[in-house]
């Protein structure tokens, strides 16, 4: 029997990554290709597999260890026949049993071009999805994670990005194809090795015809929803049969259980080969809310506030989701006549973004007022002045512009949290994207103006006029919607006083704005007639305190109440 020693293989960019899961146990026998280790960067999280067939002799990495290329990850046993062949995935060194030498055998590196097919990597649920936008063509050069196509399914839009860099050959999709998991999506011609690309390749993939470049097939990194959930990860190598009972969810699904708190091991996967799916996640918090899981968290080894909560009750610890009660199920047409209507596709997007974003994140809103008397006589005076060029300026172009200003004074305000391999980070950016929330009649969109800090009242007029139409003709694109810094929602056409608008993640904060009305402001001497209106700032406090936000507001309002200070 050959001992073979299992390295990590070319993993790209990844360097130092640490290892987050042990899928493998001493003992256990494992497939070629079959899933050994998680590991986990600040961009992705990936598998790594076995180079071969055989049985684990030892470990000889732990939990926590960062890891590169080459680094040795077990040694095996190796089957007769699988000892003899070309690594697929990891690369492999051979070594003497029973005390093998440490050996550092490279993966083997591919000479020349090399044309790779990016597919669709793991997207959750989603089975089928539309291709609604395609962003690359033939000859375009393309950044590693740059994103390749947008994709919509009736719940959410993401982008496939691309793993790798290169030059475009062949785009392999069109609008209005429908694409799943492991679609090719394009050919990609690039100058590095193979090695990398073997963590997902098979291995007849890897033959190379004499005259042909090589072309072997990866995963883009994984899909990154628009505004759904917030991520950018390697797909997990696809596992073989794995021994360990140990829970298999791509990397979005892991996000999702740690923001929720949820012990993956406690979840049973639904999915193949008993992969954990959203809806296991989903499902599990409804059954620990309604209370289904007591008696089996009582018996088992239940996660400890859990327990807690169902032995004491509610007396103890009142806060508990144990002790939430089941969402109400009402026969309505019990009490009189109903009708029963789909959500729209925008609705039910929108909802689910709301509905994550309000409570995933703390909000606190500050209201204030500004007094626009001036502002709005000079905006109707321009108006008047220029009749003639077709552009209505608006008190919200006004608003986008005192914006970027009080995102310049006030940095925070324009950053975004992300969870990283070492913690939380703060996202500082140096651009200026403004959102501005639009009605429509399918529901609420968020189209973004980007670079505001270039543009004048005209030209963000002119766009947001556009941008309105657009969206209300329901021909707004994923890149329209993306990119935004802050957000801005005016209710000022229609009315209201104030109200608490919900921050659009992975922003941190979004301005309010509701209907300007006369009031009597003292002026040092007299009550004067002056025209107000209600600002309403709600914003994220793991990023923002409330005396930032105060400024913010008093800033805000000052730059509306005189426009000149905007260039001071
Ligand atoms: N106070 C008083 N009047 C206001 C005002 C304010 N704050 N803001 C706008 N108005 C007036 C304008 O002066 C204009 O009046 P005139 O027609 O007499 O000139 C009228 O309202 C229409 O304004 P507008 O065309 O300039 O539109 P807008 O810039 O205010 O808004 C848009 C454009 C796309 C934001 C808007 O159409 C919209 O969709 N608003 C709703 C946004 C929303 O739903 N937010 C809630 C999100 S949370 O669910």
């Amino acid at each position: 029997m050959a001992w073979i020693e299992v390295q990590v293989p070319d993993i790209g960019d990844f360097m130092d990554v640490a290892v987050i899961e042990l899928l493998v146990k001493v003992g256990d026998r494992v497939a070629a290709e079959q899933s050994l280790l998680t590991v986990e960067s600040d961009k992705a999280s990936m598998e790594i597999p076995c180079s071969h067939a055989g049985v684990v002799k030892e470990i000889l990495v732990a939990l926590g260890d960062k890891i590169n290329q080459g680094t040795p990850v077990l040694r095996l046993e190796a089957e007769a026949s699988a000892a003899a062949s070309t690594p697929v995935g990891g690369a492999a060194a051979p070594v003497s049993a029973p005390a093998p030498a440490a050996s550092s055998a490279p993966s083997a590196p591919a000479a020349g071009p090399v044309a790779l097919s990016i597919v669709v990597p793991d997207i959750g649920d989603f089975d089928e999805v539309a291709v609604i936008e395609v962003m690359v063509k033939p000859g375009d050069q393309i950044k590693s994670e740059q994103s390749l196509i947008t994709v919509e399914s009736d719940k959410a839009s993401m982008e496939i990005p691309s793993s790798h860099a290169g030059v475009v050959r062949e785009v392999l999709v069109k609008l209005g194809d429908k694409v799943r998991q492991g679609s090719p999506v394009v050919i990609l011609e690039m100058l590095a090795g193979v090695a990398g690309v073997a963590l997902a390749a098979p291995a007849a993939a890897l033959a190379r015809p004499a005259e042909a470049p090589t072309v072997v097939s990866t995963l883009a990194v994984a899909a990154q929803p628009e505004r759904v959930v917030p991520t950018a990860a390697l797909p997990p190598h696809e596992p073989g049969a794995p021994k360990a009972a140990l829970p298999h969810a791509s990397p979005s699904i892991r996000r999702l259980a740690r923001e929720l708190g949820v012990p993956l091991n406690e979840v049973a996967g639904s999915g193949p080969k008993g992969r954990i799916t959203q809806d296991d996640v989903q499902g599990f918090v409804q059954r620990v809310m309604t209370g289904a899981l007591q008696t089996a968290l009582q018996q088992a080894a239940a996660p400890k506030a859990v327990a807690a909560a169902v032995a004491t009750g509610a007396e103890a610890f009142p806060g508990s989701i144990a002790n939430m009660l089941p969402w109400p199920k009402v026969d309505f047409a019990k009490f009189g006549p109903v009708e029963r209507k789909d959500l729209s596709r925008i609705q039910r997007i929108s909802g689910a973004n709301l509905h994550r974003n309000w409570v995933l994140i703390p909000h606190v809103t500050n209201h204030d007022d500004a007094d626009i008397t001036d502002l709005e006589a000079f905006r109707v005076s321009t108006n008047k002045d220029n009749e003639k060029s077709g552009i209505k300026v608006t008190m919200l172009a006004f608003m986008i512009k005192a914006a970027v200003a009080a995102l310049k004074k006030f940095p925070q305000f324009n950053a975004s949290l992300e969870s990283t391999s070492s913690g939380e980070q703060l996202v500082l950016k140096s651009y200026f994207h403004i959102g501005f929330a639009a009605d429509t009649p399918n529901g609420l969109v968020v189209p973004v103006i980007k670079d505001a800090d270039r543009k004048g009242i005209f030209q963000i007029s002119a766009e947001m006029g556009e941008l309105a139409k657009k969206a209300r003709d329901g021909k707004l694109g994923p890149a329209d919607m993306s990119g935004g810094c802050f957000s801005i929602s005016s209710l000022g056409s229609i009315g209201g006083r104030y109200f608490t608008p919900i921050i659009n993640a992975p922003e941190v904060a979004i301005m309010g704005v509701c209907k300007s009305s006369i009031e009597p402001r003292w002026d040092g001497k007299q009550f004067a007639p002056r025209l107000i209106l209600p600002l309403s700032l709600s914003w994220d406090h793991r990023v923002i305190d409330g005396a930032a936000a105060a400024r913010f507001n008093v800033y805000f309002a000052s730059l509306l109440a005189d426009f000149r200070r905007i260039v001071l």
